[in-house]
């Protein structure tokens, strides 16, 4: 199954023809180096994730034609309300695999749907260190094995033919704060892996695994020590380097000429008190490049120094080609939750088009950096906040905050989340998916717990405020917008996005759509309604000569649309029609639905529903002993959110079953979220 001993001898032969390194697996090697044609073997379509595929069958001219080929739902995997369904499935010669956001595994047969093995990850319901839904990006393959990372921090190996365990890896401990959400990269008979855990304190790091063995080869750590490059940035005599976070969300992209691999790094913890962490903070908020084969640092951008707004690079790191003042150049971009790309030089992290460190305003207690750095260019959403009534403080990008809640957009979700963009080397442009929100920045200081939430303030939206998105193309060599589209949802968190050769970007609705638009002017060509939360992104592949667009549609908790567990592939052929659209997400923040009279007990994470209240809103007369239990598995909080000043009253964090009583005695509405997770909203009208 593994390598034969013809393939072994060619091998030998390329090695002594071209002198070049010896792959460990040349078939799956190839690939990855090549552009993405029949097959999607890693979760960015090849290691650049530039996510853009030669296939061209379907094209601006016949999309519309576009039907649904086949529909599979995995079985109730990954379905409700704790979940987010993220991952990009992978195709080889005919076969689908992807993963649910309970890191169970299917695969599938891309032409028909139909099951071909299952693998169920037993993974432990009760996991504490979840941030912000289950969630798994999807999977690599090489060496007749599939990879993926779980949320109990395993990295994991999967017989390909039977989808069997061949090793599991723990790369750290749950318990710990530690988690995997990210798609692996394999290469050359190395499984590289992101970790989570930036709201729990820990300490991000890559970690590379053999990936015969299982065995960690080396790990890479975000949060540099003492002596070591970066080790400065951090205050002197702590030891805030082993918990500040700057976690690994995304799959990292590799240039095997330069022999680097390049990933983005997220947010300093606490996320929003940098009161007690003087300097830069590296290698928080950056773009990092490392010796693929040993790990040695080679270079960092640090997109956002000293960060104190949760303003992560989470975004995929995309590697292209362009030209600039003719020259020829090798450039590697990130979509940040700033909403700027940054275009960087990849041998040596230059900026490629511009970036320049201009002075911003200043908090002494906060320790806020002197300047940041300030891409040239556009923008991809508005950058400035809206005055809002209750609202004493709001600016722009880099508003400093202390106490008193301050209106900054974009918020710390972005801009552009976790969502991959995609490249088209046709059009030369980038398609970016971003979110318009605003977020009432306020820090209320943390100590540090391990194992537990480490954030240091909050950073909700305000009640009533406008939540929407944009598409935009972003052209590769100037930074600039080539068309932009408003959209009435937030795309930045859920989505991404995918390009073709037939001149198409593709990428899926938080409506439950999946679209298809024109690569050169954004006009919508071509959407269909498939049922669930479109919040995954879309891949493209052939089988008998049949190109295909595959999506993931199961939803996102973070954004709020409809749950699933559904896989769609599209065809010229397809004869499915589309499904009945689901409830659509919100567009103004806030609790919304019907208000439960009389009632004395909140469940929070009831129903399946780990991240919101039940009921959301509710009266109560006046003296009421209101219960509000931890009816999930994450710990959550009620606490009081009244024009963006949190904390007047506090349940504190109620672990699975916990409870607390809160008495409400003065008539008035009472707004509230869980400071972990400030998309949760309720409120309690006290007559
Ligand atoms: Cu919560």
């Amino acid at each position: 199954m593994r390598c034969g001993l013809q393939i072994v001898l060619l091998g030998a032969l390329g090695v002594l023809i071209a002198g070049a390194v010896w792959a460990a697996d040349p078939e799956i090697d190839k690939l990855l180096q090549s552009p993405v044609g029949k097959d999607w073997v890693t979760n960015g379509g090849n290691m650049t994730n530039e996510r853009y595929s030669t296939l061209k069958q379907i094209d601006t001219s016949n999309v519309k034609q576009l039907k649904g080929a086949w529909m599979t739902r995995l079985k109730g995997s990954g379905f409700g309300g704790k979940y987010s369904f993220e991952a990009t499935p992978l195709v080889k010669d005919g076969i689908m695999y992807i993963t649910t956001g309970n890191d169970d595994v299917f695969a599938l047969n891309a032409k028909s749907g139909e099951f071909l093995w299952e693998r169920w990850s037993g993974i432990d319901q009760k996991l504490t260190s979840v941030c912000c839904g289950w969630d798994n990006r999807g999977l690599a393959m090489g060496e007749g094995m599939l990879f993926l990372g779980q949320l109990d921090a395993n990295v994991v190996a999967l017989d390909i033919k039977t989808g069997k365990e061949v090793w599991k890896t723990p790369i750290e401990v749950w318990q710990d704060g530690y988690g995997v959400t990210s798609a692996p990269l394999y290469y050359d008979g190395i499984v590289y892996s992101g970790i989570t855990g930036g709201e729990y304190g820990v300490r991000g790091r890559l970690t590379a695994l053999d990936a015969k063995t299982g065995n960690i080869l080396w790990r890479w750590y975000t949060l540099p020590a003492p002596g070591e490059v970066g080790g400065d940035t951090w205050p002197a005599g702590t030891d805030h380097y082993l918990h500040g976070g700057a976690t690994i969300w995304n799959t990292p992209a590799l240039d095997p000429q330069l022999g680097l691999i390049y990933f983005s790094v997220g947010n300093c913890g606490p996320d929003y008190d940098g009161s007690i962490r003087e300097g830069d903070n590296l290698f928080c908020a950056s773009v990092v490049a490392v010796n693929a084969k040993t790990g040695q640092y080679a270079w960092h951008f640090q997109e956002v120094h000293h960060d104190i707004w949760d303003y992560d690079a989470a975004s995929p790191a995309v590697l292209f080609d362009t030209v600039i003042n003719g020259q020829p150049r090798k450039g590697i971009a990130q979509a940040g939750r700033t909403g700027w790309v940054y275009i960087l030089d990849r041998t040596n992290g230059k900026p490629l088009v511009g970036i320049e460190e201009r002075p911003v305003p200043q908090e002494p207690r906060q320790k806020t950096a002197k300047t940041q750095p300030y891409p040239a260019g556009d923008a991809i959403v508005p950058q400035c906040a809206q005055p809002l009534d209750g609202y004493e403080r709001a600016g722009c990008i880099f508003e400093v905050f202390w106490e008193e809640p301050t209106l900054i957009q974009p918020s710390g979700i972005g801009g552009t989340n976790w969502s991959p963009m995609s490249y088209n080397p046709d059009t030369g442009f980038f398609y970016v998916p971003g979110t318009i929100r605003t977020s009432a920045f306020a820090r209320y200081g943390d100590t540090y717990k391990k194992g537990k939430q480490y954030n240091g303030g909050t950073q909700a939206a305000p009640i009533g405020s406008a939540m929407s998105g944009t598409w935009t193309a972003i052209g590769g060599n100037t930074n600039k917008i080539a068309w932009q589209k408003d959209v009435p949802y937030r795309v930045g968190s859920g989505g991404g996005s995918t390009t073709t050769a037939g001149s198409l970007v593709l990428h899926g609705d938080p409506t439950g759509t999946i679209q298809a638009r024109d690569a050169k002017t954004g006009e919508l060509l071509w959407q269909f309604q498939t049922g669930f939360g479109a919040e995954a992104t879309p891949m493209v592949y052939e089988v008998d000569g049949d190109q295909y667009v595959a999506i993931a549609a199961g939803g996102n908790q973070g954004v709020g649309s409809a749950n699933g567990d559904a896989v769609w592939a599209f065809s010229l052929k397809g004869q499915l029609n589309p499904l009945w659209p689901p409830p659509p997400p919100a567009t103004v923040a806030g609790p919304t639905g019907p208000i439960a009279e009389g009632v004395d007990t909140v469940k929070i994470g009831d129903n399946n529903i780990e991240f919101g209240y039940f009921p959301r809103r509710a009266r109560v007369k006046a003296g009421t002993a209101v219960t509000f239990t931890n009816a999930g598995d994450t710990p959550h909080t009620a606490t009081g959110f009244d024009n963006g000043k949190v904390g007047d009253w506090d349940t504190g964090p109620l672990g699975s079953g916990e409870s607390k009583t809160i008495t409400f005695d003065k008539p008035g509405s009472y707004y509230y979220i869980c400071t972990p997770h400030p998309w949760m909203y309720g409120q309690i009208i006290v007559e």
